[in-house]
């Protein structure tokens, strides 16, 4: 088995477990929504006690599994390792969604070469993103495929933008969200339909999947993206930002051509990725 692959299976583990461990909280919880601890970016950005414990739990298994390679997490922030390897954790992508009982949040694990704080200067290289509330685990290695459960991942031919299902997001500031909104504008007519699922792992896994056609999104970090982004260019799909950048917290753009250059056109003409709020989150 090749080192990726044995990373993937770790990632799947790991994510597993900590999809356990949330849905234990779920059972013990009888239905109540889950406390809020902190807030971060506004007080829309929020931080469940289980978005701690899950990241904790990650990284436990983490140093006991691999001790060498670094780690990223979204809420811990970066330890570094020795490796040249970094795990980039998102313990649950889709906060919101888990804190109103919404199904779509997910466990994020990938695993990177380069230097997962700059954008452009990683790749990932293993990935699972798991959905506790479903059960659906895509999981991928770099060079040897992604995979739903046992269902290998292949793109189908993507439609014209008119024709597309296109999911986003939005951050959790009033500034950021005042320019995704006008964006939003320009973008909504010229396309089948937008879905807003509230989490960027899923969009992309779904991208992967098939069930969305194209997502982009302004202000997304690297533990949104690091496991999904595999997931859909081991299926056949793409990631970039507009005017040749790598997808960045300015922007990501994610689908297949020629839909995807449709869609990095229209957004560069847009300036979805140039408006004030640009260092907002
Ligand atoms: C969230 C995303 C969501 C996006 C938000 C945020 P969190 O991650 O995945 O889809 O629109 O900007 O980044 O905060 O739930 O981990």
């Amino acid at each position: 088995m090749s080192d990726f692959k044995g990373a993937m299976f770790l990632a799947e583990q790991i994510a597993r477990e900590a999809g356990e461990l949330i849905l234990r909280g779920e059972r013990d919880r009888f239905g109540e929504r889950p406390e809020v601890e902190s807030t971060k970016s506004s007080p829309t950005d929020v931080v469940t006690a289980m978005d701690r414990a899950v990241e904790d739990l990650l990284r436990r298994r983490l140093a006991e599994a691999r001790p060498g390679d670094g780690v990223l997490g979204e809420e811990a922030g970066l330890e570094a390792g020795t490796t040249g390897l970094t795990w980039v954790l998102d313990p649950i992508d889709g906060t919101v969604n888990y804190l109103y009982r919404i199904p779509s949040y997910a466990v994020s694990v990938g695993l990177v070469t380069g230097d997962p704080t700059v954008p452009g200067d990683w790749q990932p290289v293993a990935a699972c993103v798991h959905q506790p509330a479903t059960g659906d685990t895509w999981t991928a290695a770099s060079g040897e495929g992604s995979w739903l459960g046992d269902r290998a991942l292949r793109l189908s031919p993507v439609p014209e933008l008119s024709q597309a299902l296109v999911g986003t997001g939005f951050g959790y500031r009033q500034q950021r969200r005042t320019g995704q909104a006008r964006v939003l504008t320009g973008v909504l007519p010229k396309v089948r339909d937008i879905r807003r699922i509230g989490s960027a792992a899923l969009d992309l896994c779904g991208v992967a999947t098939g069930t969305l056609d194209a997502y982009y999104e302004r202000g997304v970090n690297a533990w949104d993206i690091a496991a999904a982004s595999l997931v859909l260019t081991e299926a056949g799909g793409a990631l970039c930002g507009l005017r040749g950048a790598p997808p960045s917290p300015e922007m990501v753009v994610a689908s297949a051509d020629p839909l995807l250059s449709s869609l990095v056109e229209l957004l560069t003409e847009l300036d979805a990725d140039t408006d004030p709020a640009l260092t907002e989150g």
